[in-house]
């Protein structure tokens, strides 16, 4: 499957994106600027946004407690999403939400999660809805490898086998949940294996290759309209602790020096100019265009007002 040079790059400025918000998140927590907690994606860059590209605006997401890959991939606000991120009124949820709670329904993005494994029903109602309503979309559903030892994601994957549902459930198998890897958590090597369980296919690709997660998306979206769900798992690596407060000793530096090597960015401009389809100049371009679209959405969020006292409740009790 041939891709666009306007998609390639697309791809290429949304990978950008994501690792330069997720440092100045890292920043903007340090210096005790975002509260809460967060999880940065930096290092899984491919799966999201290959995956995201392939889809349509209508075609809808959910995500995880690990969503800026996704929000962004999916096309997102970036100044409302710094904005959340810094607690300010702007944001998404006018910044009581914060890191897991971003959504935005007008592109397809179902949400964030901070429940383990629990955006994956909410896919399969979501897929159910499209069948019942006879929609022409597809529903994708992001989750972790952790995610994929709870009950959660057997059941879903039972019901939406069933049923015959439009979904691709794709597992972003970055080896580790929190601190447990999963040769630890699981017997198995390959999470693809258990789509045999369901009777569904199961596929295992390079989370780190872009142009692997778009192709295989692309296909499967055809695939799951007629026959019904399909299992991806993408083997990536985090690049960062757990969360912010993870001292990430359970990982050895040689482990993340080796995944390092195979940066997700870089393995997509590599490519770009061996198959031509860019200049070095034209990706250097697109590089400066998206430090400065991250710089603009901070100024944005920096100069944006924290939540009046009086709003306090609002929004917060349905
Ligand atoms: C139901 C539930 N159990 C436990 C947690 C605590 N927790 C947050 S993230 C996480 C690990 C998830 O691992 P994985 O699904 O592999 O996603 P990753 O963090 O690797 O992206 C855990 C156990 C939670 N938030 N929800
Ligand atoms: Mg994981």
């Amino acid at each position: 499957m041939t891709i666009s040079k306007a998609t390639l790059e697309e791809m290429y400025k949304k990978m950008l994106h994501v690792r330069k918000f997720e440092e100045k998140v890292a920043y903007f927590f340090s210096m005790g600027m975002v509260h809460g907690t967060t999880h940065l994606y930096v290092g899984e860059e491919a799966t999201a946004v290959g995956a995201c590209s392939a889809l349509e605006e209508k075609d809808l997401i959910t995500s995880t407690h690990r969503g800026h890959g996704h929000c962004i991939g999916k096309g997102i606000d970036l100044n409302k999403m710094m904005a959340e991120l810094l607690g300010k009124e702007t944001g998404y949820c006018k910044g009581k939400g914060g890191s897991m709670h971003i959504a935005d329904l007008s592109r397809g993005n179902l949400g964030a999660n901070g429940v383990v494994g629990g955006g994956i029903p909410i896919a399969v109602g979501a897929a159910l809805t499209t069948k019942m309503k006879k929609i022409d979309r597809v529903v994708l559903c992001f989750f972790g490898d952790g995610a994929a030892n709870e009950g959660s994601f057997h059941e879903s994957l039972n019901l939406a086998a069933v049923w015959n549902l439009p979904l691709i459930f794709v597992c972003e198998n970055n080896l580790y949940g929190m601190s447990v890897s999963t040769a630890q958590s699981m017997k198995i090597q390959n999470i693809a294996d258990r789509a045999a369980a369901y009777g569904i296919p199961g596929k295992v690709i390079d989370g780190n290759d872009a142009v692997a997660v778009y192709n295989t998306v692309m296909e499967a979206k055809e695939y799951v309209k007629e026959h019904g769900p399909i299992l991806i798992e993408a083997k990536t690596y985090r690049w960062s602790g757990h969360s912010k407060s993870d001292a990430n000793v359970y990982r050895s530096k040689e482990e993340i020096a080796e995944w390092r090597k195979k940066c997700p960015i870089e393995g997509l401009k590599k490519y770009m100019l061996e198959t031509g389809v860019s200049t070095i100049e034209e990706l250097k371009r697109i590089e400066k265009e998206a430090v400065q679209e991250i710089e603009q959405a901070v100024e944005f969020a920096q100069n944006s007002p924290y939540p009046s006292l009086d709003t306090i409740m609002d929004d917060v009790y349905a």
